[in-house]
């Protein structure tokens, strides 16, 4: 997680909910002294709408109050998609221990009585945005680790893991609701004279080029992913550094055998149709597809993969640049 840039007020806003007009004031000067940015409202349904719209990094929330009191206000908005992140800070004049639990049921993140101290509510400010922020922080390092971990680096599509998990789901609602499936393994045809002839650099461009014309194929609901894992490639081909394969597989759900072989087809077509252009170096490839479709004896989607697998063997062995089923 990188590490977050001082802590400014003015970087923060916060809206202060009260009834009293004079409570109020007093609430913005203090901020506003120690320059943080304010918006207010004076009744519950005010502040509902003002955390909607300005979405303040932190609410401020007078408890009693006529018509809808503190912890209906917070409950609303613990239950509203933008605002159930904003903390919620208290404060009112009730001490009763029976409204401060409810307070922290409702969702708050602290509670301050009035009178209150300046600087202890001040404290309490800067505490609970700091924690907002390392939390929105650690969230976006979590997507990002999330989606780094599913992503194929160099060409962007699902890796392995992902795409297998993605097909696995399609495949077990093929199998529930019994409807058609199919599935594409496509390999780059004499891929290794490529990187041999042009260098790896090219090679990888290629690969690029090579799932970009694959998608241009496919309909939105289809997935591609990258099939080999470094790891595979590494002991096959006995290559230091390499980032992965040039076998893809593509899972095609609500597709049937027919279906399958015309996308297939246009995938294989397309792909005579570009070049890449590498200054006075004009690059073409072509793949071999096996194609495999969901029948009811298969019971896993490993099962459909072999056949698949077997029908690109064959693809290779009748001259490449073609598709077998
Ligand atoms: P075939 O028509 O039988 O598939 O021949 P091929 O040369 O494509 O087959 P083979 O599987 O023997 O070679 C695959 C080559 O793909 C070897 C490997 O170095 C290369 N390769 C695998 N991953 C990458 C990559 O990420 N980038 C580049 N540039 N090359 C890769
Ligand atoms: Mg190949
Ligand atoms: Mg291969």
């Amino acid at each position: 997680m990188k590490n977050l840039d001082p802590f400014k007020p003015e970087d923060f806003l916060i809206l202060v909910v009260d009834d009293i007009r004079k409570n109020l004031q007093l609430l913005i000067e203090i901020l506003d002294t120690s320059g943080y940015g304010t918006t207010f409202a004076i009744s519950g349904k005010q502040a509902l709408e003002r955390a909607k719209v300005t979405e303040p990094d932190l609410i401020l929330l007078d408890l009693m109050m006529p018509e809808m009191n503190g912890l209906e206000v917070c409950k609303q908005l613990k239950k509203n998609a933008k605002t159930e992140q904003i903390p919620v800070i208290f404060l009112t004049a009730a001490t009763e221990t029976n409204y401060l639990i409810e307070a922290f049921e409702s969702g708050a993140v602290d509670y301050v009585t009035k009178p209150f101290k300046t600087p202890e509510l001040l404290a309490r400010i800067k505490t609970h945005l700091d924690l907002k922020r390392t939390k929105d922080e650690l969230k976006k390092a979590y997507e990002e680790m999330k989606r780094i971990a599913a992503t194929d680096e160099l060409t962007g599509i699902p890796n392995r893991r992902s795409i297998f998990s993605l097909g696995k789901q399609e495949f077990e609602r093929s199998q529930r609701y019994n409807s058609s499936f199919s599935l594409l393994i496509i390999d780059v045809d004499k891929f290794k004279t490529i990187n041999d002839t042009y260098g790896h650099d090219i090679g990888d461009e290629a690969l690029k080029m090579m799932v970009k014309i694959t998608l241009n194929c496919l309909r939105k609901v289809d997935y591609i992913g990258r099939l080999e894992t470094e790891e595979e490639a590494l002991a096959k081909k006995g290559h230091l550094g390499r980032l992965g394969g040039e076998e893809f597989v593509v899972i095609l759900p609500h597709t049937n055998l027919k279906g399958a072989y015309k996308a297939a087809q246009r995938v294989c077509e397309a792909m005579t149709k570009e070049t890449l252009q590498v200054e006075d170096k004009t690059v073409s490839i072509t793949v071999s597809i096996g194609i495999a479709t969901y029948d009811s004896k298969d019971q896993k989607m490993e099962d459909i993969l072999k056949r698949a697998d077997l029908a690109l063997f064959a693809a290779k062995e009748n001259g490449r640049n073609r598709v077998a089923i």
